[in-house]
């Protein structure tokens, strides 16, 4: 029995970046795999997103809270700036992959290049192409944190690092994120280093499957 329970659609970004941080912390995990907008699904998220946390008898939903209540209920690495400038670089960072990093690298570049041929449509030329304008702004606002530390938001790995690395993953899957990664040299060495921690590999299950 491992001590946390994800109830979620197996393939989800959000799934991977709860399991990140669930891996960093040193917490064993399993996947309940729900049906995406069922009433079953309905009951542990009004909302009908993935993930939700179960811990015993605590139910988490918002990938945001689920990575605060991990990184604050298990002991292991602090996961969080302890300092009220360091978190809020940390909040920062989620809110910026929540409203806009998943919506460019995710959803207008990796979807569009890898997902939607692969389910046998056309490929949005423009939103890729304009997705791929953003992405190399995106990158120039990561590059200015890791030029201060190796990782987003300090000298350790926080959950800042947990919520951008599925995005940069799947982007860099693509040839306009690779070549946007290549331009942007802070970001590919960072990518190397979040590739390589042993964390990538226990939560890599998007990855698996989109590969
Ligand atoms: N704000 C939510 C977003 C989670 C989210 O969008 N999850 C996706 C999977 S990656 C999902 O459940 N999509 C199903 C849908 O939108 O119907 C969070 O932070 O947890």
């Amino acid at each position: 029995m491992t001590e946390i329970v994800f109830h979620s659609q197996p393939v989800s970004v959000y799934l991977w970046t709860a399991s990140l941080v669930a891996a960093e912390k040193g917490v064993s995990w399993s996947v309940d795999p729900v049906e995406p907008g069922s009433a079953s699904h309905r009951a542990l998220n009004p909302f009908a997103k993935s993930p939700v946390l179960q811990h015993g008898d605590v139910y988490i939903y918002e990938t945001l809270a689920i990575a605060h209540y991990i990184d604050r209920a298990f002991d292991g690495p602090a996961l969080q700036p302890a300092d009220p400038r360091g978190q809020s670089q940390a909040l920062r960072w989620a809110s910026l992959v929540n409203a806009y990093i998943f919506p460019t690298m995710t959803n207008g570049i990796a979807k569009e290049r890898l997902l939607v041929p692969a389910q046998g449509g056309t490929t949005d030329e423009a939103r890729v192409a304009q997705a791929a304008k953003d992405m190399a702004m995106q990158l120039g606002v990561v590059t200015r944190d890791l030029e201060a530390h190796p990782f987003l938001t300090g000298d350790t790995l926080s959950i800042a690092d947990c919520f951008l690395l599925p995005h940069v993953h799947l982007a860099s899957m693509t040839p306009e994120g690779a070549s946007a990664i290549e331009a942007a040299p802070k970001v590919a060495a960072w990518l190397e280093v979040m590739r390589a921690r042993p964390s990538f590999a226990a939560a890599d299950q998007f990855a698996r499957r989109a590969a």
